[in-house]
């Protein structure tokens, strides 16, 4: 087997272009892209794949060539890392011109995943084989971009149109298999390289004698295209993603593709991938994008530090969070024991698992061998013993400080020297619960977020004592089991909550001024979050917070709060979605809230009981005081050192609680807003309202004052 190493070429060079010496595969040309980690499609890629274009064209021994990449993917896009920068010539567009335009067949032999850019220069040859396991989209969508170098024009021309906007509009792969019913392939090898593939494609190729026209001169898809497709695609769009540019731009590209000839398509294209590499939401996006990797990197824990071999996990209490944890390792095929200390309890949770799985098999995502498969790796048990074992043990018991020290200890008498052991506490001293053992340096916290097998984000709190292999291994863990996970320090709610309270308090404050939860929750469903503030209360339940509350009022906590509407609200059962009414109410199996004339009315008797007189609360109002407060608490929790990065913070706002990642993040965001007028209303605030919330964040006043980004 003949192989691109074995040739002579330019090993500086990321595109190389050889022919294999003799052989049967000798009238074929090879162009070779070689840039880790996964051949993006940048600069010298496209230079690169010019030049060895020309190569093979010249090349009078080559009757066709074949395209493959070196490592683990075929090209996954244009290189990211260029945006926002000037571009380079050759652009993406002209490279795929050329190779449109090719006087030899050219095949794209795939593998890992064609994604992009990448697959856009897959388009523009004339074959495309791939390996079973290779995944093949146009994902640019959440980039805040659409496919700029074709892909619009030419996805369209071998799928049809209405399947073509599925895929580039959801921005989500498809398998292989699934590329070869489509069209999108015209072959799939198993057992081999890609190379081989491509060699053997171009092979059949040449004794065929037949070589397909290219995709750009194709037709026979796109006629008779219904042209009210794009009409509903447009109406869709506006009704679930009314905040986001480039989707309807990708409408009016792909309606280009079947109403205008290619060249006219591909111009108008062009036009509007420009116009989304402009936009904020472009850079917002990528921001996220890179943010999410960044913070695998933990400052201060290098990248060899020594792991913890993890085949076996424990799981204490069978609740809705311990089960949801139990699932997110099973998932990843990680064996998992469930620990509840009674039988009733545990028979609960198995059967909540197994129903949660079968509603996933009932959707089409899971087979019922896989359900079985997942229910077996998780083992019931009332025994701790069974945890002798384990190498991890994640503590999902009720939150009480008492409760948990007590579970601790016995997991120290219990489990092997060397197992880690995490809490999923939300609001408690990591360091006093590592405490009750004698072996601190294992302890930490894995904070999972509800529902623990759906949200990706997983807050893992490093404690005083923490040792940096404990630390390193989680972080790998948690990639393992497709998590985010974001190191933070140990403070009152970590990161996440702590900033989520703060907003919390200024939305009660604004309802008691005079604003309604509708006004609180509208300006935070237009600034682009999914839920609004009572919307998420509701979701949660309402009955949590306030029995805390109640609990602390009853032992006569001095910093607990005088009961407020929301508690009159639960004791009147309106516990939130769960009960078909909380701040607002709900039609049965309905989550669409209603505002309730009802509380409406105990809003207006808590005002009365407090004296306030209600005023008019403008939008902005509210927009500032429920995100300025966000950004001063979030600066805070840097000062402190909580959270070693902005992106750490950025991160855990959007993979935790929905904020719109089309702006980046939190302190990515408050940049773009301009810290001088953040810095400007909280000062006021702090004046005129006053409340540690609105203490002005030094770090917050100096990035100001400098005219520094706390972002980035
Ligand atoms: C596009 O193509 C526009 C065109 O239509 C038009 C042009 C005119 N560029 O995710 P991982 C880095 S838009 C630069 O951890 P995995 C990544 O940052 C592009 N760098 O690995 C990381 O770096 P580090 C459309 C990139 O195995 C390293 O590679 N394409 C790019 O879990 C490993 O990444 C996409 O949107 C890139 N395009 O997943 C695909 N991609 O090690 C985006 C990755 O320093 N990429 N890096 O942290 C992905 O979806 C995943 O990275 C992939 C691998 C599935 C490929």
């Amino acid at each position: 087997m003949p192989s691109p190493a074995q040739t002579e070429a330019v090993p500086s060079n990321p595109v190389q272009y050889a022919r294999p010496n003799g052989g049967v595969w000798s009238q074929v040309g090879v162009i070779t892209v070689d840039y880790p980690p996964v051949n993006a499609v940048g600069h010298g890629v496209r230079s690169g794949l010019l030049a060895a274009l020309d190569d093979g064209l010249a090349d009078d021994g080559a009757d066709a060539l074949v395209i493959v990449c070196a490592g683990r993917t075929f090209m996954a896009g244009a290189d990211i890392r260029e945006f926002g920068k000037p571009s380079a010539p050759p652009t993406l567009p002209e490279v795929v011109a050329r190779l449109d335009a090719a006087s030899k067949p050219v095949v794209a032999a795939i593998h890992g995943t064609a994604l992009g850019g990448g697959l856009e220069v897959a388009l523009a040859c004339h074959v495309r084989v791939a390996l079973k396991s290779a995944k093949l989209g146009l994902p640019e969508v959440k980039l805040g971009l659409l496919p700029g170098a074709g892909g619009t024009q030419r996805l369209p021309r071998l799928v049809g149109a209405a399947k073509a906007l599925d895929m580039i509009l959801s921005g989500d792969p498809v398998g292989a298999e699934e590329a070869l019913a489509l069209g999108l392939v015209d072959a799939v090898e198993d057992g081999t390289s890609p190379l081989e593939a491509g060699l053997r494609a171009a092979e059949r190729l040449l004794a065929e004698g037949n070589v397909p026209q290219p995709v750009s001169a194709r037709t026979d898809r796109i006629a008779g295209t219904d042209p009210g497709l794009f009409a509903a695609k447009r109406a869709e769009l506006a009704k679930r993603q009314p905040h986001l540019f480039s989707p309807h731009r990708i409408v009016d590209a792909v309606e280009a593709a079947v109403t205008l000839p290619f060249a006219e398509g591909t111009a108008r294209e062009r036009e509007l991938f420009l116009a989304c590499m402009e936009s904020p939401q472009r850079a917002g996006l990528i921001h996220a994008f890179f943010a999410e990797r960044e913070v695998a990197k933990v400052p201060g824990l290098p990248a060899d530090t020594p792991t913890r071999d993890i085949r076996k996990i424990g799981v204490i209490g069978a609740g809705t969070m311990g089960g949801g944890i139990a699932m997110c390792f099973a998932n990843a095929g990680i064996p998992a024991v469930l620990v509840d200390t009674a039988q009733e309890g545990l028979d609960r949770g198995i059967a909540a698992i197994r129903r949660n799985y079968e509603a996933t098999a009932r959707k089409g995502r899971l087979t019922a061998a896989q359900v079985e498969e997942r229910m077996a790796l998780i083992h019931p048990t009332l025994s701790y013993a069974d945890l002798a074992d384990a190498d991890l043990v994640v503590e999902a018991a009720f939150e009480s400080m008492e409760v948990k020290q007590t579970i601790f200890r016995k997991l120290d008498e219990t489990c092997k020297p060397g197992a880690i052991l995490a809490t999923n506490t939300s609001t408690l001293d990591v360091d006093a619960i590592a405490a009750a053992t004698g072996r601190p340096q294992d302890v930490l916290g894995m904070h999972f977020f509800s529902p623990a097998n759906v949200m990706r984000l997983l807050e893992v709190v490093r404690g005083a004592k923490t040792s940096d292999s404990v630390l390193a291994t989680v972080m790998g863990l948690a990639r393992r089991i497709g998590k985010v996970g974001v190191a933070v320090g140990v403070c009152y709610g970590f990161v996440g909550n702590r900033i989520l309270h703060q907003r919390g308090r200024e939305s009660m404050a604004l309802v008691e001024e005079g604003a309604s939860p509708e006004q609180v929750d509208r300006v935070l469903t237009e600034f682009g979050f999914p839920l609004g503030h009572f919307s998420m209360t509701d979701l949660a339940g309402i009955d949590v917070g306030w029995r805390i509350r109640e609990e602390r009022r009853k032992s006569g906590d001095p910093e607990a709060q005088a009961p407020n509407w929301l508690d009159t609200l639960a004791e009147r059962g309106r516990y939130g979605q769960k009960t078909s009414a909380g701040v607002y109410r709900y039609e049965p199996g309905s989550r669409t809230p209603i505002p309730d004339p009802e509380v409406a009315a105990v809003i207006e008797e808590d005002r009365r009981r407090r004296g306030i007189t209600p005023r008019t609360v403008s939008d902005e109002e509210v927009r500032e005081r429920c995100l300025y407060v966000m950004v001063n608490e979030a600066a805070k929790i840097l000062e402190e050192g909580i959270a070693a990065r902005p992106v750490d913070i950025d991160t855990i706002w959007l993979h935790g609680y929905g904020f719109p990642s089309w702006r980046g993040g939190l302190l990515f965001w408050a940049d773009r807003e301009g810290l001088g007028r953040i810095a400007e209303a909280v000062q006021r605030y702090h004046r005129d309202i006053g409340g540690p919330q609105w203490r002005p964040s030094a770090l917050l006043l100096q990035c100001a004052a400098e005219g520094r980004p706390i972002g980035c």
